[in-house]
């Protein structure tokens, strides 16, 4: 390992010797490399402008986490067998409060995979206004195809190491993809047994025991809010607009539920297996119909509706449609899949995944000047709505739906708003250098009071 160093006059040529660093310092972690490359390349133009941040080395300390815990994980399965998983905790940053961040159960889980998200945690959670830091963590265990018991005996093994480095106000995790409402509630009933005290330690709780209104549909819904506000800023609505929604899980039903609230088409849905293609739309049936399945951890395959083709290994990027809705996971639109889109009259692309989007199908997307809403802004409904559900539980308090709810569009509407102060350029709005830049201000400011550390 070599000392991270660069001297560069400008900002091109800084990026490149970063990048360089960057890669050598941390190798085969490509998702990590390509997060901080789109950050960097956003961010550097505007750091060039304030050179205390060059000066304080600001992007290269806010690149090398705080710390990385891994551990082991083992549970017994149903037939009695040992198994063994690995466990981790990226805690990234923690300069404007408590790391926060979910936990992810999925077998590409890695170590590249959880920096990447808690990196770009950091800039999300700054976005939201509210005082989060930034983290993540997760493991390789796969909850699919497992009975409820194995995935309580998992959660409770993975909580037992875990414990000790979270707490109220030192790293507050929730869940992420193959972690919701049962997978947090097991490692919440873990955790108050081992520290015999009742915490908002994990967010995403049941309603019974902390959890707040609101918190399971924040994402789905402020991705949405956060297009109105963006489609309505240059003129547009999503009324009557044709929609392609990918994945089909916690983010991707609520942002689906949502456009069909306020009359745009849904003509697609996904999972890791395949596409859905619903010519005359989503309808609240096959909403039900997706949830049941996806609550058992079933295929789409399975889905039986007349209104509903089933297109096996595809993804929903070659339908036509006015605007897409990638909440999956990372990278599931590349280039080629950038151009499906483009020369089938897509106007913008919002992500309710983290980093659903290739570097280069952004670049496309610029090119072609279609709107483009990064996911650290457009998927931040779902950690505010933790960090609020984090403020009620520290209060001792419980707001109702509509209060949440009211507070969700108002910081999803804010957020909008840090984003055009920070990317307009010649009459128009990038929101990629906004977010980036909006959320980078607050942790760099708070980073360089610290002094050198
Ligand atoms: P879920 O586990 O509820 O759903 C995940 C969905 O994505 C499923 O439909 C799943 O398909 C599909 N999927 C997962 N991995 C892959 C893959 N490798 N290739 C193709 N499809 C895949 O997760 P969430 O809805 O919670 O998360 C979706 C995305 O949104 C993630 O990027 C997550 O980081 C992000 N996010 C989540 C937030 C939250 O509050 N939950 C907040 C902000 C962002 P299958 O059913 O076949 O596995
Ligand atoms: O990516 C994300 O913002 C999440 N998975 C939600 C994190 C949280 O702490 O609610």
């Amino acid at each position: 390992m070599s000392d991270f160093f660069c001297i560069a006059d400008n900002p091109k040529e800084y990026h490149e010797c970063f990048m360089q660093g960057l890669v050598k310092r941390n190798p085969g972690e490509p998702e990590f490399h390509q997060a901080a490359s789109e950050v960097a390349s956003t961010l550097l133009p505007y750091v060039f402008d304030h050179k205390k941040y060059i000066e304080a080395k600001i992007l290269e300390r806010l690149t090398e986490p705080d710390r990385v815990i891994s551990f082991r994980v083992c549970w017994e399965d149903d037939k009695g067998d040992v198994r063994v998983n690995r466990g981790y905790r990226v805690q990234f940053n923690n300069s404007i409060g408590p790391y926060k961040g979910g936990l992810r159960f999925h077998p590409s889980v890695n170590q590249s995979v959880l920096k990447f998200l808690g990196f770009e945690q950091i800039f999300k959670n700054s976005l939201t206004t509210l005082p989060i830091g930034g983290g993540k963590g997760g493991s390789d265990f796969d909850p699919k195809g497992k009975s409820d018991r194995e995935i309580m005996r998992f959660c409770q093994s993975f909580m037992t190491e875990l414990y000790r480095h979270i707490g109220e106000n030192t790293d507050v995790p929730a869940g992420d993809i193959g972690v919701g409402a049962k997978e947090v509630s097991y490692m919440f009933g873990q955790y108050k047994r081992l520290v015999n005290r009742f915490t908002g330690v994990l967010t995403g709780k049941g309603l019974e025991f902390g959890g707040s209104h609101i918190r399971t549909e924040a994402t789905g819904y402020g991705l949405i809010y956060f297009t109105m506000n963006a489609l309505e800023h240059n003129g547009d609505s999503l009324d009557g607009k044709v929609c392609l929604v990918s994945g089909s899980g916690n983010v991707a039903q609520y942002a689906a539920q949502k456009l069909m609230s306020l009359n745009a088409k849904v003509v697609a849905m996904s999972d890791s297996r395949g596409t859905l293609y619903m010519k005359n739309g989503l309808t609240v049936e096959l909403l039900d119909q997706i949830r049941e399945l996806k609550l058992n951890r079933q295929p789409l395959a399975k889905l039986e509706n007349p209104g509903a083709e089933y297109r096996e290994g595809q993804k929903p990027w070659g339908i036509e449609a006015d605007f897409a809705f990638p909440c999956a996971t990372q990278n599931e639109i590349d280039l080629s899949d950038a151009k499906a889109l483009t020369e089938n009259g897509c106007k913008g692309v919002f992500e309710g995944a983290n980093m659903p989007c290739t570097n280069e199908a952004i670049e496309y997307f610029q090119e072609k000047e279609l709107f483009f809403g990064p996911a650290k802004a457009a998927n931040a409904g779902g950690v505010a709505i933790s960090a609020l559900e984090m403020s009620q539980n520290s209060m001792g308090m419980s707001w109702d739906a509509e209060n949440v709810d009211s507070r969700l569009k108002q910081i999803m509407s804010d957020i909008h708003k840090t984003c055009v102060l920070y990317g307009e350029k010649n009459g128009r709005t990038c929101y990629l250098t906004g977010a980036n830049i909006g959320g980078f201000v607050k942790v760099a400011d708070a980073m360089l009071a610290y002094g050198i550390n």
